[in-house]
């Protein structure tokens, strides 16, 4: 396909790892890629917070509860970042959540898996955080210098999530028979999604051919899981679970872990509304949007009334 002058000049800045900001010229599909990526993540970050918010108000213990409810409170944090960066692309926040509550926009099919106990909240740090930094860090590095900014912030939550995640697991495998079955029956569900979380096979990828090219993805999704589980099989040991793959073994020849397959029928199914959770994760999204409106008109009329208390001159700055 042959490119425009300004695609060429485009595609040289991207090739020499020059960050594209808000006001340089960018192909239509660039802006088009990121905004829905970035919404994706955005969303993927608020709806996130609903599966670990169930266990508020049963944590363990008044530790426990804290460090969840900063979790999560760290989950909002990331998406308000994202909806900003997505919003200097000129893409509306009001739209963005008009599609997920609509149900158009997609979210990481990872939340659509209940919480079933408190040994998940342990797996949901482990594993989800685990898998969202290998999928992030490299993101610090993407080409569109708002988002790349917001990932620096965020991964550095993000790995005190994980950590929290692994200490959770860790009391529970040190724990009684009882609590190590729970941690091992929170592996066993969520293994599989976690894996899912890396998206479609790269040869079954829409878009990551285009999003290398663009240096907004630096990684391919299979690159990505690959890097996970090799990452994950030394912990597992550690903490004494078993990873529920059969076909998992160290491969000598390629220095990395082979696996299985991941039922892909199921990943589509979850992906296109048809998962565990998803009608009650839309509901509750709904709700706690439509809850809130009064907290946004209020912000609006303060943010009014004290525009019209400012000269002319401080309104410009
Ligand atoms: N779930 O061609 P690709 C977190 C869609 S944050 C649902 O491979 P792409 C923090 C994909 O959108 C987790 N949909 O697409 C946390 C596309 O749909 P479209 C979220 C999926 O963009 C932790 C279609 O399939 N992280 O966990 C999924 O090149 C704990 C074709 O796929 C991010 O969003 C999926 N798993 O690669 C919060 C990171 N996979 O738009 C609370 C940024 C694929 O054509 C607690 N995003 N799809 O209709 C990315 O890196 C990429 O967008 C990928 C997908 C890798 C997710």
């Amino acid at each position: 396909m042959s490119s425009t002058p300004s695609e060429h000049q485009f595609q040289a800045r991207i090739d020499a790892d020059q960050r594209i900001e808000p006001k340089d010229w960018m192909p239509e599909d660039y802006r088009k890629t990121l905004i829905r990526q970035m919404s994706q993540h955005a969303h993927s970050e608020i709806v996130g917070m609903l599966p670990e918010g169930n266990w508020i108000t049963r944590a363990p213990t008044l530790k426990r509860k804290s460090i969840l409810l900063a979790k999560v409170q760290d989950e909002a944090g990331h998406g308000l970042y994202l909806y900003s960066a997505a919003e200097t692309l000129g893409a509306s926040r009001d739209d963005l959540l008009a599609d997920l509550h609509a149900g158009k926009a997609k979210y990481s099919s990872i939340f659509n898996y209940p919480t079933l106990s408190w040994a998940d909240i342990g797996a949901i740090g482990w594993l989800v955080d685990g898998a969202a930094i290998l999928n992030q860090v490299p993101l610090c590095r993407t080409s569109y210098g708002p988002y790349a900014r917001a990932m620096v912030r965020v991964c550095k939550e993000e790995s005190f999530h994980q950590r929290q995640g692994f200490e959770i697991m860790q009391t529970l495998c040190n724990g009684s028979a009882e609590q190590k079955a729970m941690a091992q029956d929170a592996l066993n569900r969520w293994w599989w999604p976690t894996l899912m979380m890396f998206g479609p096979r790269d040869d079954e990828s829409a878009h990551t051919a285009r999003s290398m090219q663009w240096r907004i993805k630096r990684f391919t999704n299979d690159e990505l899981r690959q890097k996970f589980v090799d990452m994950m099989v030394p912990q597992a040991e550690f903490l004494g679970l078993t990873i529920p793959d059969e076909a998992l073994r160290w491969n000598e020849a390629t220095r990395h872990y082979d696996f299985g397959e991941v039922d892909w029928d199921e990943f589509w199914n979850v992906v296109q509304g048809r998962g565990p959770c998803n009608r009650e994760r839309l509901d509750a999204r709904v709700q706690a949007h439509e809850a809130g409106a009064w907290v946004r008109e209020a912000a609006l009329a303060h943010a009014a009334k004290r525009k019209a208390r400012q000269t002319p001159t401080e309104q410009m700055v």
